[in-house]
């Protein structure tokens, strides 16, 4: 049990990611070589996160919408993601159960931690979202749904509340479990996409 630094991913750490996500040993093993060589310190820092997506985003602004993703991943709130909560969050937003994933939208939309949803933190989201839509795209959506404040009140007003009011987690989980249509507007598809990207550099 020697403390040298060594490159290799403690036992702990991946006994616990392979309980914890379906990933295989040898998958998690070839991901920490390579989130490694990336992230030699071993943790990814806001402005690199940020980077990433900026990357994928040309014609848009992800900036706001990383920083969100960001801090809903950051557990220890630490203002970096080491391997394991990195991991976990990609697991979470590709392959997690729905109820799992949906916790993870409660927290990224509870942007302030307090445990309820507050109407401007859904216009918060919601404007994030919309800036890493290309200009030329929100033009091709819904009339109702075409700008950050129409969306926001549609999701506000599906969930039925004042404008004051505010949304738990179980009744935000409920409700979007129930109404394919809210999970649409609450979610962003790209994310997927980035997602699916960092795992083919991995591969
Ligand atoms: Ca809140």
């Amino acid at each position: 049990m020697g403390n040298s630094k060594s490159s290799a991913l403690s036992r702990e750490i991946l006994e616990d990611l392979k309980t914890n996500t379906r990933y295989s040993e040898a998958e998690l093993c070839a991901w920490y070589a390579t989130f490694l060589k990336e992230c030699p310190s071993g943790r990814i820092t806001k402005e690199q996160f940020e980077g990433i997506y900026a990357g994928f985003f040309p014609d848009a602004d992800p900036s706001a919408y990383a920083r969100h993703v960001f801090r809903s991943f950051d557990l220890n709130a630490d203002g970096t993601l080491d391997f394991k909560e990195y991991i976990i969050a990609l697991h979470l937003t590709s392959s997690g159960k729905t109820t799992h994933k949906l916790e993870w939208a409660f927290a990224l939309y509870d942007v302030d931690g307090n445990g309820t949803i507050s109407k401007n933190e859904v216009q918060e989201i919601v404007r994030a979202i919309f800036n890493m839509i290309p200009v030329e795209d929100q033009k091709n959506l819904p009339e109702d749904e075409n700008t950050p404040e129409k969306r926001a009140d549609k999701i506000w007003n599906f969930f039925q509340k004042n404008e004051n009011d505010k949304i738990a987690e179980g009744e935000f989980i409920q409700g979007v479990m129930d109404n394919k249509d809210i999970l649409r507007l609450i979610q962003f598809d790209e994310p997927k996409k980035i997602q699916a990207k960092l795992k083919e550099k991995k591969q």
